[in-house]
């Protein structure tokens, strides 16, 4: 029962429109498919994508090799495996590969296979993802939101990528989602009433042209209370500074606009930066503060900010088990961001969830700026019992769907649910 019949990849497009792959697995009584997502703002100690790099096809960007990859050589590694045996078959596909970065046969292509497995064993056993995951999973992630873009994300012309609010008082998911879209919508009439942008950006928050950081928390702050929800008891904001992208390597500052001024900040000076930020607003978690490699001002950050944030390591860490070690034993953050697809299998991303709940870590299940409607990462979120996740903003169904995907697993779990809430940021480390 639950061999593995046939895997079958093809080429189809991302939120973005660029190419990406989605793969088939069959066994003989049920089929899923799975399709990967893709960054921008990817760190550079990712594993590869692999994109073809033939500029006659979506300007490179095709994944024919992937998919032939899959189709040709990974499918039949697996062919006659029993879908239930997710280590087994994820450890297979690394071996095949045999690369550090699963640079051979692309990270892409492996992952679309590992999740599809995983999928394909919850149908055969007639129970949702998140169950098959963990059978007493009833934890329903916080949701963080991304109300407003910016960085390579948008034109907004704004540094810091990401600012997201977080209902941490809401009763449940479904109201937390609620709060958001009200927000949301709130939001965007101020926009239009100061003659500002309400187009959106790639994670389906506004993009406005503003003047730096400051304006841009400004407006939530408006926005939340003109919806009637009350800062700190209702909402705490989070940022995903992505740090990484304004860091200029060679002269070792980053580069950032401050309140309409373009600054040159040494590593300590952005801690100092990002501190005050959090004095002067509710802001509870800040991701990628420093750049990937900068490891004494993530070192600082962690310090200086006394237990009180959580500071997630995104571009740093890259869902990592080997980064992640290094994070522990040199105290560079209290927290890590998950993404399938920076690390290629289901298994290895479990292992650095594991991993950092063993050290008392938090967890933030991530889409990418490039998504798709698979809602992989809701049922993830929930099987893995993070009590975190971030998958941007309240429109485009890209972003959507894994919203809708929650909304379902807690009226499954009806009153076995509970919503983490402002449970997520208790005891951070
Ligand atoms: C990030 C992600 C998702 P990207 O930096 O956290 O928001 O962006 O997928 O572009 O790396
Ligand atoms: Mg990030």
């Amino acid at each position: 029962m639950g061999k593995i019949k046939k895997v079958l990849a093809r080429e189809v497009l991302d939120s973005r429109g660029n190419p990406t792959i989605e793969v088939e697995v069959m066994t003989d009584k049920a089929m899923a498919r799975a399709i990967v997502p893709s960054g921008a703002s990817t760190g550079s100690h990712e594993a590869l994508e692999l994109r073809d790099d033939d500029k006659k096809r979506f300007g490179g960007k095709g994944v024919l090799k992937a998919v032939e990859n899959v189709n040709k050589v990974l499918g039949k590694a697996i062919t006659g495996l029993s879908v239930f045996n997710q280590e087994k078959i994820d450890q297979i596909l690394i071996e095949k590969d045999g690369t550090d970065n699963k640079s051979k046969y692309g990270a892409n292509a492996i992952l679309g296979i590992s999740m599809a497995v995983c999928r394909v064993a919850s149908i055969e056993k007639k129970i949702g993802l998140y169950k098959y995951l963990n059978e007493d999973a009833n934890l329903l992630p916080t949701p963080m939101m991304n109300i407003l873009n910016g960085g390579v994300h948008a034109d907004s012309g704004l540094d810091f990528q990401e600012f997201m609010i977080i209902p941490v008082g809401a009763e449940n998911f479904k109201r937390a989602i609620q709060m958001g879209a009200e927000i949301f919508h709130t939001l965007g009439g101020i926009l239009k009433e100061k003659g500002l942008k309400t187009t959106v950006g790639d994670e389906g928050g506004y993009a406005p042209t503003l003047n730096g950081q400051e304006e841009a928390l400004d407006l939530i702050l408006k926005a939340v209370e003109k919806t009637g929800y009350k800062m700190e008891k209702d909402i705490l904001l989070a940022t995903d500074t992505a740090s990484t992208e304004f860091f200029d390597k060679k002269k070792k500052v980053y580069k950032l606009r401050i309140n309409g001024k373009k600054e040159e900040l040494k590593g300590s000076e952005m801690v100092e930066y990002l501190l005050n930020l959090t004095k002067k607003y509710p802001i509870i978690s800040i991701e990628d503060g420093l750049a990937e490699d900068d490891f004494e001002n993530w070192k600082l950050l962690k310090e200086k900010s006394k237990g009180k944030i959580q500071i997630v390591g995104d571009d740093l860490f890259v869902t990592n088990v080997e980064r992640l070690q290094k994070g522990l034993d040199e105290n560079l953050a209290n927290s890590i961001l998950i993404k399938l697809n920076q690390i290629g299998t289901v298994s290895e991303t479990i292992e650095a969830v594991d991993m950092a709940e063993l050290n008392n870590w938090t967890a933030v299940i991530s889409h990418r700026s490039g998504e798709t409607e698979d809602t992989f990462i809701a049922d993830l979120s929930v099987g893995l019992s993070t009590g975190q996740i971030k998958t941007g903003s309240l429109s485009r169904t890209d972003r959507i769907a894994k919203y809708n995907q929650l909304i379902r697993i807690e009226e499954e779990l009806d009153n076995k649910a509970i919503y983490a809430g402002f449970g997520s940021f208790y005891n951070l480390n």
